[in-house]
Order: structure tokens, then sequence, then C-alpha cells
């Protein structure tokens, strides 16, 4: 005891029922219960826990370092190691991202993480002709070994760990790793580093696919038998949540679809023959950790609880492969455009939230990612964001601090059983591949994120900046721009240096070897990539070389209907959106009697950008307010698309840009729909577009541009007002 009873007062007592008494003089109609906050997962939480919630707690009360897991993979977790601070970039070419790299590490960055450009995600060269705008955008491009080599010249492969976010061109992409690091001295076995190689989630979220489901799980059992083999330090997979709260899920959803992710990759490497504990330990996950600070606290301890229940179902023994050990990011969703300082607090928060969750490696976002790629200056925020909580706060000196805190725990067992509940109902379906093919593991997203649209345009959910506490006046921030042109034509050069250079015909021969294990299933496709790789074969030709025999997958455009509007018509809305909301659907009525058909809107997504979130929403919200919506298939060039509008007969194409193509792709539609007779038809344009772009967009004709923030109605009625103004 460390308080001598003596020496206090004598407090007067209370009980549960006085505390109720007491907060009825204060909640809104005398009734406490309306303070509980219902979350999107479904979840209850109370204003008040007590030590009753946790009674009946069986886990809250277990260790760090010892089953299940719930309070840390370590016994000793961030008092003897912190987390690594390792921070996603790459853009441009090898050379200006090796340059980056360089220096964040002599900043104070950790480890490395690799962003790929979205040719190389999709296994294209940078020559091939449907990725012209998209070459050294959103991440760097890499055709070869030697642009890898470049890519890690002078960071030493066997001391830094490397993250590759790579899953549709894995195979050459991995292998360009392991032969650089050959090339630079460094042996396969003391790699340590992770791959994403989770395709799952690509299929249902970010769709940098390139094969069918089936080839591409092959793909997957291949890497995890490989490198369990070869490379023991590396971790085989990171089973990512990340995309799908990015893409709209709630906590409990994320959580459990990628739990079952997890599931289906396990039982893919077991009935591929190898035994749980040679390959379950080199697994790892990937969070997004948003703005709702206890969920997300609770989602990581829970998931921890819940990898350890799974793993034991499958028998696994070795602690290893029991401990869920994750990378976090903060979400890059939850920042804004409008007063983007802001964001930087928003960071702040969430990665306070991913420390108590116990993460073993952190990414936090630049305050200017709601805008355009990040600059120097932007990224060493978010990397001091983190140095400053490792060494000034003293958080790290703690382990799982939030243990025993009423509400933490209670919420940590909910969340376990809410996302259990899910796994259950997935297993129900056959698992997470049935369960991705069939669309519904897509579609629950897909109504998530159209809930939470709907939320914030109406008012109920607030963001400080977007749609409470606006600015009058933005001031422009610096951002950094690519020359895409530039770094694909010196890409092109390379290339046709290293075709030049190299022995064809050995080349040829690796690439039909790959070819025919493809079409046998014998041999391992990742241990066939590198003999090619190390032959100077491209990406593009080792993912061709598969491609013949897998075929290019291609997802259906399903949309959910009703959802948006739902959260509109509850009747709850804050200010005057419900009017706007009715009187704008009045309007699209008016138009549809007047023209005798309801105006009718394509949201496209041009070029190898896969983020579909928004384009998502938007046809969902246009369609409840009585537009009539086509949405385009994903990977459109701007010839494809304008055939396509002009065949639908739209008023108008709306294009959702989140990877930086828009000054090439943008115009290029506009063009190619003047060069099919059809500049009547106008072009609208969402997503991530920095404010210096806008007078170049309008002068090649675009109609209006709609950035992150802008509620959907606003922009629906601003595209029926340029309708009508088309027609005349
Ligand atoms: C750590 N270690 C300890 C302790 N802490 N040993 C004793 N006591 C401790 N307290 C040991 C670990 O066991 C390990 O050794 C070593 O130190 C390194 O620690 P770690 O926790 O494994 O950390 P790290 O190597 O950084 O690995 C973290 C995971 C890895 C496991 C999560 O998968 C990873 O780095 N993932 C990053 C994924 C990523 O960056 N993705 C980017 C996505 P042993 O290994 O010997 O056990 S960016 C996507 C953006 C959006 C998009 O996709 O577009």
């Amino acid at each position: 005891k460390s308080a001598n009873a003596e020496a206090w007062p004598k407090f007067s007592e209370s009980s549960h029922e006085s505390w109720l008494r007491a907060a009825a003089k204060s909640a809104p109609g005398g009734d406490v219960s309306a303070l509980n906050w219902k979350t999107l997962d479904g979840i209850s939480v109370k204003p008040l826990y007590t030590a009753e919630d946790t009674q009946n707690l069986p886990y809250a009360n277990t260790l760090p370092g010892f089953e299940p897991y719930l309070r840390g993979p370590q016994a000793t977790m961030y008092s003897v190691r912190p987390w690594t601070i390792r921070q996603y970039a790459g853009f441009s070419t090898a050379e200006e991202s090796n340059a980056f790299y360089r220096k964040a590490l002599a900043a104070g960055g950790q480890g490395v993480s690799v962003a790929f450009d979205l040719a190389t995600h999709r296994g294209y060269d940078s020559d091939h002709p449907r990725v012209t705008g998209d070459v050294g955008k959103a991440g760097v491009a890499i055709d070869s070994v030697e642009d890898m080599k470049i890519l890690f010249n002078e960071i030493p492969l066997d001391k830094v760990s490397v993250s590759m976010t790579m899953n549709g061109a894995v195979l050459p992409v991995l292998a360009g790793y392991v032969v650089a690091a050959e090339e630079q001295g460094v042996s396969q076995e003391l790699l340590s580093g992770t791959i994403q190689n989770d395709i799952l989630k690509e299929f249902m979220v970010r769709n940098t696919y390139i094969y069918p489901p089936e080839p591409s799980m092959k793909i997957i059992g291949d890497i995890i038998g490989y490198t369990a083999k070869h490379m023991p330090k590396f971790n085989s997979i990171s089973i990512s949540g990340y995309h799908m709260q990015e893409a709209g899920a709630n906590q409990a959803l994320e959580l459990a679809f990628t739990l079952a992710d997890g599931k289906e990759y396990v039982k893919t490497a077991i009935a591929s023959g190898l035994d749980v504990d040679a390959f379950a330990g080199r697994l790892s996950f990937f969070w997004a950790v948003g703005m709702n600070f206890y969920l997300e606290i609770a989602k990581m301890r829970a998931a921890r609880l819940l990898w350890c229940r799974i793993m034991k179902g499958f028998d696994a023994k070795n602690p290893k492969s029991l401990m869920l050990r994750t990378h976090s990011q903060t979400s890059g969703w939850s920042l804004t455009e409008q007063d983007p300082y802001n964001n930087v607090v928003r960071t702040t928060i969430e990665a306070m939230a991913a420390v108590f969750g116990g993460t073993q490696s952190l990414h936090t976002n630049s305050f200017d990612e709601a805008i355009a790629l990040p600059t120097e200056f932007s990224s060493r925020i978010a990397r001091n964001t983190q140095l400053i909580i490792q060494e000034e706060t003293h958080i790290t000196n703690v382990i799982d601090p939030w243990a025993g805190s009423y509400m933490m725990e209670s919420l940590t067992q909910e969340m376990a059983d809410k996302a259990w509940a899910i796994i259950e109902e997935v297993e129900t379906m056959g698992g997470m591949t049935k369960a991705v093919d069939s669309g519904w593991a897509k579609l629950k997203i897909e109504a998530a994120a159209a809930e939470k649209q709907a939320r914030i345009d109406s008012g109920k959910d607030v963001i400080v900046g977007v749609n409470k506490y606006k600015l009058a006046k933005e001031d422009p921030i610096e951002t950094l721009s690519i020359d895409n042109v530039r770094v694909r034509d010196g890409q092109i050069e390379r290339l046709q240096k290293i075709k030049a250079t190299r022995d064809s015909a050995k080349v040829q021969a690796a690439l039909d070897a790959l070819t025919a294990s493809a079409e046998s299933g014998e041999g391992n496709l990742l241990d066939l990539s590198i003999k090619a790789i190390r032959l100077r074969a491209t990406v593009g030709e080792v993912s061709d070389a598969l491609e013949k025999v897998f075929g290019r997958h291609r997802a259906d455009t399903q949309k959910v209907t009703g959802v948006y509007a739902a959260a509109y018509d509850d009747g709850e809305n804050v200010g005057d959106t419900m009017e706007y909301w009715n009187q704008l659907k009045a309007d699209i009525a008016a138009f549809a009697d007047k023209e005798g058909r309801r105006p009718r809107v394509m949201i496209s997504k041009l070029g190898q950008d896969g983020h579909d979130r928004g384009a998502k929403v938007v046809a969902t919200a246009f369609a409840d307010l009585g537009y009539d919506v086509d949405m385009g298939p994903l990977f459109q060039t701007p010839e494809e698309c304008a055939r396509q509008a002009i065949e639908n007969d739209v008023h108008a194409v709306g294009v959702s840009t989140l990877a930086a193509g828009h000054k090439t792709l943008v115009p290029a539609i506009i063009a190619e729909l003047k060069k099919q007779g059809a500049d009547d038809i106008i072009v609208f344009v969402g997503g991530v577009i920095p404010r210096q772009d806008y007078d170049f967009l309008y002068e090649a004709g675009v109609k209006g541009i709609y950035g992150p923030g802008t509620p959907i109605p606003v922009s629906a009625k601003d595209v029926l007002e340029q309708i009508k103004k088309a027609i005349g």
C-alpha cells in the first residue's frame, strides 16, 4: 500500500448507481444511455467503465512475450528496442530514390521501405504504351536488376532491412532484390526485410493485381516456400489491413478480413507441403491507424489475441508462429487538403495509437500527402514525429501502458468478438478466397466507405477545416512534382542498353522455363525468376512469361446502392445539409423530366491507378441522388475511356485520380473525346490534385475539379449545372 490510510481523510463512498443518478442530471433528456457512442463497427462505447467491466475478461491479465501475446510479441517491447522507424518512399528514378533513402537513414530513419511506380506494380516495363502517365509517378520506376542495384547503392543489405510494397509483380521484384544483394556481395540467407505479397486484399481494395486469384495464390505459396528455405530472416508476406481501412473499412472489418486473409495464406502454404512452423514465424501484418484512437489501440491488441487463437487451430507450436508482428501506417485517408498543417497533428495522434497498440514498425505520413508526393521538408517532420515519441516522451519505457484500463481491456475483447464473428461468417462461405471472388468482401468495404462519407458530408462526423472551422482562404503549400516524361525517356534508354548487351538466347530460355513451370506447376516460380533476372530479363518480360499461362485478371465493377442516401435520409442531419440534398434530388428529377432521361455520368479511372474508393463512393452517391451512373473498368487508356463514354451516350466523364497521372491523362481524354467527335461530353476530375495544377487542367478543358473534402452533393450539383450549360 502506498497510501497511509491514517494520514488521509475519509472520503464518502460512491456506487455505480449513485454515479448513474448524478450523470442523469446532465445527460440529454436525463438518459445516460444516450451518452453511449455507437461506433461504425457496431460497438457501443460507454461514457464510463469501472472495475466491473473487466471482471470477466479472460485475457486482460496476461503478459507480454507470452501467449496469447495480447500485450505484445516481445517480453520487453520498446523498453529494450523501440519499433523500427520505416518510412515508405520512392519516386522518379532509382538514382533519386536511392539518394532520398540514404539521406533519410542518415537523419534517423531505421529501415528502408520502397514505393514502386504503378507500371512496375502491374508488371509493365516503362516503355509499355499503357503506362505513359504512370512511370516514376507514385513510386520509383524499376525495369530490371540494373535499376535495383542503383536503388540500393551503398545501402548495406546485410544490415538494413528493406520492405518492398509489391503484390502484382512480386516475382521479378523480389528476384531483383535478391540478385542486387548478391551482386553487392550479400547472400540470400542474410537478407532481412519484408515483401508485401498480399494478393487477396488487392482483389478487394488496392487493385494492383496482375493474374487471377488462383495462380496468384500459387505464386504466394512458392514465395513462402522459397523464403522459408533460403531466406530465413526475410518476412515472406505483410498481410495488410491498411488498404482496407483506407478504402473505407471500419476497424472490425479491417481486423477480420486481414486475419481471414492470413488464415488463407497459412492454408495455402500447408497445402503446398510445408510444415506450419517452417514458415509461420515469418508472416507479418500491416495495419492502418486512423483517428479512432481507442478503437485502433484495441484493434491492435485484439489482433494479437485472435492470431494466436487462429494459429493454435493450425497446431502451430513455435512461439514465433503464434505471435502477430506488425507494421503500421498512419491513415492517408484521414489527411485533408484543407488547412494541411492540421495533418501534422492528426499524424501524431495516430502514431501514438500505433505505438500504444504495440507496433513493430511504423510509417508516419507527411502532412502534404493529400495533395501531392511528400517533399523533403514534410518527410522530415513525419520522421521526426516518430523520433520525438521515441526519444523525448518516455512513452517507450513502459510496456503496453493501456493494459488494465477498464475501457481498453473491455474494448479489446469486444473488438476481438466483433472480428471473430466476421471471421466465422467468412469461414461459412468457404474462406477468404471465396469471399473475395464473389465480390462480397469488396462490397462490404464499399458500403462502409459510402456510409462514412455520407456521415462527413452531412456534418455528423466532424473534420476540422473541412466540414467545420473552415478557412476563408487557403494558402498554397510547396509540393513535389515529377517530370514523368524525363523519367520515362531515361528508363527506355536503359532498357534498350540492357537488351542490346545481354545474352538474348539465354534470357529467352529462362523465360521459357518460367512459362513451362506456370503450365506444369513443377518447380518454384521465385527460383526461376531469380535465374531469369540474373540474366537481365526485365520485370515486364518475367510478368509476360507468366501471363501467357495465367492470363491477366479483369475485375467486374459492381457498385453498392442506397447506402449513401440511407445515411442522409435518417433525419439526423446537421445544419442545412438535408435541405441541400432534397433540393438537388428535385433538380435532377426536373432535368430528367425536361430531357427525357436522367443526367448520365461515367466515373472512370485512367492508367494504372487502382485506388477506387473515391470513384466507388462518388458513383454510389451520384446514383442515390438520381444520376444514371456508369462505372468504367479499371486501367483504361484515355482512348478506351472516350470510346465507352460515347457508346454509353453519357453527358459527363468524371475522372478519379490519386496517383499523380492527371496532367498527362486528363488532357488526353479531352483530346480523345474531341477526336472521336464528342466534345459535348464534359469532363470533371476528382481526387488528389495540387492547387498549382488547377489552371492547367481548366485550360485543358476540364469543367470541374473536386479536391479531397468536397462534399459529394456539392460536386454533384456543380456537375449538373455544367451539363445543363453544355446542352445549352
Ligand atoms: C525487437 N526485437 C527484439 C525486441 N524487439 N528482441 C528482443 N527484445 C525486444 N524487445 C528483435 C526482433 O525479434 C527481430 O529479430 C528484430 O529485433 C527486429 O525487430 P522487428 O520487431 O522484427 O522489426 P522489423 O525488422 O522492423 O520488422 C517489422 C515487421 C516487418 C515484422 C513488421 O514485417 C516489417 O518491417 N514490415 C514493414 C512493412 C512495410 O514497411 N510496409 C510498407 C507498406 P528477429 O527477426 O531475429 O526475430 S507501405 C504501403 C503504403 C500504401 C500502399 O500500399 O500504397
